[in-house]
């Protein structure tokens, strides 16, 4: 007979059996929640990071934002301050690299003349973001992420050398008004039509021949071309690179026309003012209905100028400039194009006037001088 102590240990060594078979059965679904509970964590966690490194990206680049903002209605701001950005609060540094007295470029030393002008834009910012399961963020002290962002600018040399009244890049482009009255004048002349401080330079200038123009010009008897060097005054000039000139200027544009065929009507800049404002077209642009403005005109295109129009500035055109329709034109600056200078259907007696003025071009080339260009943007 077994004792009754060894049969009690066999029945424990049968329950022992059982439990394990009990667990072996188990286990695949233990580990298998396990797994998924992991995964579940895992994505979470990742999900969490992800969104709190976009969270501190974004308010970091906010904080950019804001500080090209304030550099628009400051362009001399230097210095720290923290800005809310919905609810993020990021700290923002505008440094200008000129006196600083750091060597920013790591080159020739601190502070020379290749850093003048850089301006740099730094933010930071800190987010705390823990999601709940069902994603939605809710905030816990217990993980930080830093967000920032390093912004370049360089202020705008808007100093353009003029040399004549309307600069046409192409000896064989067509000046051809149909016989309607226009003025072309190197005359140097004030926004209010008194003289200006300057001597004349050539109305028309050209890298080459200027016998054709001249020809087209004085075959109109309407046409009026004034100037040194002549009557008319159509003169060779040195090459102008228009196409450098105005991709430089793009970059400062804050006025943007971006279709193939687009049409602007009011304002391009506060002519009242003098607040220049650089526009760029990206394909041909229609002005229409009375457009005033003061800056600069960039056309990609062919430029048609319709109605009534009164600029202080500079207009640079890749394609032809066409004045058109009722009512006087006035440009008061120097244009630029690498095609031809036409008039077509003018109605009524108004003029097309193209008057250089140094005084002008000297207030918008000043004032835009307080505008930058974006030289680099990085963000982490
Ligand atoms: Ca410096
Ligand atoms: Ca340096």
């Amino acid at each position: 007979m077994q004792s009754p102590k060894r049969l009690r240990r066999r029945h424990e060594g049968t329950k022992g059996s059982a439990a394990l078979v009990c667990l072996t059965a188990l286990l695949p679904l233990v580990v298998a929640g396990g797994t998924m509970l992991a995964v579940v964590v895992r994505g979470r966690t990742a999900l969490e990071t992800e969104l709190a490194k976009k969270s501190a990206a974004d308010a970091a680049s906010s904080g950019a934002q804001d500080a090209l903002a304030k550099l628009q209605g400051d362009p001399d701001f230097t210095g720290s301050y923290d800005v809310d950005v919905g609810g993020t609060p990021a700290r923002v540094t505008i440094t200008s690299w000129t006196d600083d007295k750091v060597d920013n470029d790591e080159l020739n030393g601190v502070d020379d003349p290749g850093e003048a002008g850089f301006v740099e834009i730094g933010t930071e910012a800190w987010v705390n973001v823990v999601t709940d399961g069902n994603g939605n963020r809710i905030d816990v002290p217990s993980r930080r992420f830093r967000g920032s962002a390093d912004v370049l600018l360089k202020r705008l040399d808007a100093n353009v050398a003029i040399a004549q009244s309307a600069y046409v890049d192409d000896e064989l482009s067509d000046v051809d008004f149909q016989d309607a009255p226009f003025t072309i004048s190197g005359v140097d002349t004030n926004l209010d039509g008194s003289a200006g401080p300057l001597p004349d330079i050539p109305g028309i200038g050209v890298p080459g021949d200027p016998a054709a123009i001249s020809a087209q010009v004085a075959a109109n008897a309407s046409a009026s071309v004034l100037g040194s060097g002549g009557s008319p005054s159509v003169v060779t000039v040195a090459e102008t690179d228009v196409l450098t000139l105005m991709n430089h200027f793009i970059k400062a544009a804050t006025i943007h026309f971006n279709g193939t065929d687009d049409d602007a009507t009011g304002a391009l800049g506060d002519l009242a003012t003098m607040t220049p404002a650089i526009a760029h077209a990206h394909g041909n642009l229609r002005l229409h209905g009375g457009v005033t403005g003061c800056g600069m005109l960039l056309v990609d295109g062919d430029l048609v100028i319709d109605d009534k129009f009164d600029y202080a500035g500079l207009v640079f055109a890749r394609g032809s400039i066409t004045f058109t329709g009722e009512g006087g034109k006035s440009l008061h600056g120097a244009l630029l194009t690498t095609g031809a200078i036409l008039g077509k259907d003018l109605h009524g007696v108004e003029r097309v006037t193209v008057e250089y003025s140094s005084s002008v071009l000297t207030t918008v080339s000043t004032k835009l001088a307080n505008s930058y260009v974006l030289v680099s943007w990085t963000q982490r």
